[in-house]
């Protein structure tokens, strides 16, 4: 089921989300809740704090080669912990919760994480590239940060004054 995506200024995406403990039917419906709702915004990447539910549950799903985006290439990722990471590499960042803004964010280019799948499977997984770096933004929302707390004091106080502007014209 597609669910509203919570939107910047909302507190709710300032919490810290907590460990999922039951690998059962709720933690189902909630990761497949979250894919209908990533995919029919065109998204690659949700975390569950922005449908309004603070666990530690994260979803990828890049697109190919093609620019196709297949299920078979989601990634379904519970409790996850960074637990090595090196390198570095930007990209323009987009998040389905500031939509319509898109800035340069730094992030480490290799990570190397542990995570639990939605059966309570445990995984060590080292990743690269986008695959880091959209895992390094979907967890910085499980701590109940955003994309745009990285910007630069300027680029912030920018950023701030245009959503103020686009809030008043009612987009
Ligand atoms: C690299 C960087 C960031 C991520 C996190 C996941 N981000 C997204 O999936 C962003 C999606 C997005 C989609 C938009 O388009 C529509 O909603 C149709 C969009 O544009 C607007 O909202 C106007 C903004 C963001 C992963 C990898
Ligand atoms: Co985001």
């Amino acid at each position: 089921m597609v669910k509203e995506i919570l939107v910047y200024p909302n507190k709710i995406l300032r919490e810290k989300s907590k460990d999922v403990t039951s690998f059962d039917k709720s933690l189902h419906s909630l990761l497949d809740d979250m894919y209908d709702t990533m995919v029919s915004r065109e998204g690659i990447g949700l975390a569950a704090i922005q449908i309004g539910v603070a666990l530690n549950v994260l979803i990828i799903n890049l697109v190919d080669e093609e620019g196709v985006q297949k299920p078979e290439n989601l990634f379904e990722i519970i409790n996850p912990h960074i637990i090595e990471k090196d390198g570095a590499t930007t990209y323009q960042e987009g998040c389905l919760s500031v939509p319509g803004y898109y800035d340069d964010v730094e992030r480490a280019s290799h990570i190397k994480v542990t995570y639990f799948d939605r059966e309570g499977k445990k995984y060590e997984e080292e990743f690269m590239d986008l695959m880091a770096i959209a895992v390094q933004h979907e967890m910085d929302h499980l701590r109940g940060h955003l994309f745009i707390e990285k910007l630069s004091y300027l680029k912030r106080k920018k950023f701030e004054k245009d959503w103020k502007k686009q809030q008043k014209a009612g987009k």
